[in-house]
């Protein structure tokens, strides 16, 4: 006995000390764990403040989002599961689709238009002959009435033909958008788009329809709407998008880009759009949907920023009038934001946010492209993206989907564009 006890003290020991190795090993690891978590991207409490103070009627607090259930993406509406991309494709995702139609961007009319185009300036040495510009007239008629659509295109001459393209539809002052290059803005910066051997395309969204209610008499609507509008006629983001589409029409007829690679961008409404712009229309094969926010790429149900009441206030001709409905009423929604997201599915989507831009709802707007995912795993059973948000200016790439949550205020910048770039080398080039 005495021996045995001789021999096992030594031998109890070295149990107690790995005992203690593991649970520093564990405690280590957790620590890591925790601290990578805590770099996650958090709402920087003094802009929480100060946001607050200034807009006291709406919330900067996550602690007081309120509990909601988001709708189930793969349950149809018979209350069967999807298991295929083929039944994604014929059957819930058409739900999905008609559903953003008749409650949030609303119908496009189906009116028969004439459409032409007119290259009306080409030039093959722009940007010191790194680029060919072409500046394009886009015609649109019907019963009598015409609207111009100005497309700007810039094409890379030297990289192998036909090239992958953006097009950016611009929402702000058209400066911003210089085909003579005197302006540089990194809105939309040409010069280091085409050394990166893509082109860069962008229209005015005011050629399509002017960004201000006055119930549907001007744009496109003055010419393609008949009859009464309905409570899901479609309202100027959705017209926006179709303005992308005859932008995309043309592109089918310029051999120098490669429509099967169009990456349409927007920024903040634009942003709205180009996610709208890529769920109505399946040639563009990739969306940066940039601050979107309420309405675009933020979860409604959160109501943290922007809501809808209020951004159906603010923009009465944004979407369709059934829209109004989900005004202090989100949880009744038949869909939620990352149902837009899953209509873009398989193609490529990014998502960003920026650092002060609490207004667009950074961290709804990860939880949006963390919540589409199950679609995008039907077609890719592999892919994924982390629980937690990726720390500021770290671009996190999940297959076909990617985010950043950028420094500083809303805007769309060149380092933006940058990481928009690096993700498209990776999913269209
Ligand atoms: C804001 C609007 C946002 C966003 C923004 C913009 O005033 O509330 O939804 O779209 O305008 O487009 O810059």
């Amino acid at each position: 006995m005495i021996d045995m006890i001789t021999i096992n003290i030594p031998c109890m020991k070295r149990i107690l000390l790995l005992n203690v190795y593991c649970t520093l090993i564990l405690l280590s690891q957790s620590f890591v764990l925790f601290s990578q978590q805590d770099q996650g991207w958090k709402a920087d409490p003094a802009t929480v403040e100060k946001l607050s103070k200034s807009q006291p009627d709406i919330n900067y607090f996550e602690e007081r989002v309120p509990q909601y259930k988001l709708p189930e993406i793969l349950i149809n509406s018979k209350g069967s599961k999807i298991q295929s991309s083929g039944e994604w494709e014929q059957n819930r995702r058409q739900e999905i689709l008609q559903l953003f139609r008749e409650n949030v961007y609303g119908r496009t009319p189906s009116t028969p238009y004439a459409k032409s185009y007119r290259v009306v300036n080409e030039d093959k040495s722009a940007i010191g002959g790194a680029a060919t510009l072409k500046q394009v007239e886009i015609l649109i008629s019907s019963g009598g009435k015409e609207l111009t659509i100005h497309l700007t295109l810039f094409v890379p001459n030297n990289a192998p033909h036909p090239v992958p393209a953006f097009l950016l539809i611009n929402n702000r002052d058209p400066k911003n958008t210089d085909p003579t290059r005197q302006v540089r803005s990194e809105f939309w910066p040409v010069e280091e788009v085409i050394a990166r051997g893509y082109a860069i395309s962008v229209f005015y969204n005011d050629d399509v329809d002017p960004d201000n209610f006055d119930d549907f008499r001007n744009g496109i609507h003055g010419i393609l709407d008949r009859g009464e509008r309905k409570d899901d006629s479609w309202g100027t983001l959705a017209a926006w998008a179709w303005g992308a589409s005859r932008c995309m029409d043309y592109f089918e007829t310029d051999s120098d880009i490669d429509c099967r690679k169009v990456a349409v961008v927007g920024h903040s409404r634009g942003g709205k759009t180009a996610l709208w712009a890529a769920a109505e229309d399946s040639r563009f094969a990739m969306a940066v949907g940039n601050e979107s926010g309420c309405g675009g790429a933020a979860l409604a149900r959160r109501r943290y920023g922007e809501t809808v009441a209020r951004i159906n206030k603010g923009f009465p001709h944004w979407f369709c009038t059934n829209y109004r409905k989900w005004n202090n009423n989100e949880d009744a929604m038949p869909v939620d934001m990352h149902m837009l997201i899953s209509l873009i599915a398989p193609r490529a989507v990014y998502i960003t946010s920026a650092d002060q831009d609490l207004w667009a709802d950074p961290k709804g707007s990860y939880l949006l492209l963390f919540n589409s995912t199950p679609v995008y795993r039907l077609y890719y059973p592999g892919m994924s993206l982390p629980v937690q948000m990726p720390p500021m200016n770290t671009p996190v790439v999940g297959g076909k989907t990617a985010y950043h949550v950028r420094d500083g205020v809303h805007n769309l910048l060149l380092k933006d564009w940058n990481w928009f770039m690096d993700f498209s080398d990776k999913v269209l080039k």
